[in-house]
């Protein structure tokens, strides 16, 4: 059986655990010598952009996280041909590169991750720039009510209320367990929505624009809530 990937089915999230079972044989097909050199975090990246149907995403790794994306295949971009774009209702759009980003005052949180598909990483360090001091640098206009985030890798958009995406646990981070973000998860800057389910941490991050509504994001377009929220947070006590 199995060798013919399955796709996934629109609008069914739960639909990534259900196809566990077709994996198996396909991946270990894959795992052949070269990627034992990058480790599996390697692996997974791999293995995932020959997986159409995203269920790499479902294999575990020793470090907690599970290598997740909803395209074949991501391009890479470094120092030289990063950029972060902000625009929309806002008075001085602007692009940053990597280096502004790092210029800018960092600030380090420490939070457990968890993802909708039950694994979680606790007391995992994220650091970068809060989106609030982006967000003030931009000048929201009155008409700007919420924040459309796009990526690099063509298809995932996220999501936040202008009072959610002031609040000082989100940031527009470059380091990920205090090193920078690696490539498979979404480097060199990624969102980090620390309230929050991590699939409101848009990896690839390459556009902020605010908008007059709430747009909703890719999976929230296949059944996800667009308040993503983790229990026991506080969801209105904790604006900046
Ligand atoms: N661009 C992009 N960002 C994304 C996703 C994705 O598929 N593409 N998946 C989301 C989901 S569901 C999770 S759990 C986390 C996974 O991050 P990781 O791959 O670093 O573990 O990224 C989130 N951000
Ligand atoms: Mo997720």
């Amino acid at each position: 059986m199995a060798g013919k990937p399955k796709r996934r089915a629109e609008g069914a999230p739960v639909g990534r655990r259900a196809m566990l079972g077709t994996l198996g044989a396909g991946a270990a097909g894959l795992a052949a010598a070269p990627y034992l050199q990058r480790g599996w975090e390697g692996f997974l990246a791999s293995a995932s952009q020959m997986d159409v149907t995203g269920l790499t995403g479902l294999l575990p790794n020793p470090g907690g996280f599970r290598y997740y994306s909803v395209v074949g295949s991501v391009p890479h971009k470094d120092a030289t041909d990063y950029e972060l774009r902000v625009d929309g209702l806002v008075d001085r759009p602007k692009t940053y590169t990597l280096g502004d980003l790092r210029a800018m005052p960092q600030t380090r949180i420490v939070h457990d991750v968890l993802c909708t598909d039950g694994w979680r990483v606790d007391r995992t360090p994220f650091a970068g720039v809060r989106l609030a001091d982006i967000l003030d640098a931009a000048g929201v206009r009155s008409s700007g009510a919420a924040v459309r985030f796009t990526c690099f890798d063509g298809a995932y958009t996220e999501s936040l209320t202008l009072a959610q995406a002031r609040r000082p646990d989100v940031l527009v981070a470059l380091k990920m367990q205090d090193k920078p973000i690696t490539h498979a998860h979404g480097g060199p800057v990624r969102l980090y929505v620390a309230p929050m389910y991590f699939y409101k941490s848009a990896k690839w991050l390459s556009g902020i624009s605010v908008t007059d509504k709430v747009v909703p994001g890719y999976w929230e377009e296949r059944g996800y809530a667009v308040d993503g929220w983790l229990d026991g947070e506080d969801r209105h006590g904790h604006a900046a």
